[in-house]
């Protein structure tokens, strides 16, 4: 089925010079970019779009850290795109994600993991609504 999921190249992937290197590795596997942009996340939306963790230990990091710079966000468009993009992306961990995905080669930690990815089409009604409007959309 033809999906749509929402990824995000985090502060440190951004600090680090990795989007293009992200981005490159969603088009050679055959997904389309259908939107796309660079910004700086509000406190108020980073709180919004982490608001699952709201009651988690590391959600006062999370909101920092993810506010801390410029991030890049883009929505894929693809057979199954969204669990294809979370097996590109890998585990949370970046210690325990395999090589061979995104974590695995360029993260060493759980929190400056260089992406975040929709991991249901739930989460990408709602997370994609907090960054992109309709008119980011290409035809
Ligand atoms: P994922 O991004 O793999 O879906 P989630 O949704 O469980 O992971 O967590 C959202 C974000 O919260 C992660 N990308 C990571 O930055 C941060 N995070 C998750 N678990 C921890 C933790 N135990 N300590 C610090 N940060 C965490």
């Amino acid at each position: 089925m033809i999906e749509r999921t929402l990824v995000l190249v985090k502060p440190d992937g951004v600090r680090r010079g990795l989007v293009g290197e992200v981005i490159s590795r969603f088009e050679r596997k055959g997904l389309k970019l259908v939107a796309l942009k660079i910004l700086r996340m509000s406190r108020e939306k980073a709180m919004d779009f982490y608001s699952v963790h709201a009651d988690k230990p590391f959600y006062k990091d999370l909101v920092e850290f993810i506010t801390s710079g410029p991030i890049v966000a883009m929505v894929l468009e693809g057979d199954s795109a969204i669990s294809v993009v979370r097996q590109m992306i890998g585990p949370t961990d970046g210690r325990k994600a395999p090589p061979g995905t995104i974590r695995g080669d360029f993260a060493l930690s759980i929190q400056e993991n260089v992406v975040h990815a929709s991991d249901s089409p739930e989460s990408f009604e709602r997370e994609s609504k907090i960054i992109f409007s309709p008119e980011d959309y290409v035809a």
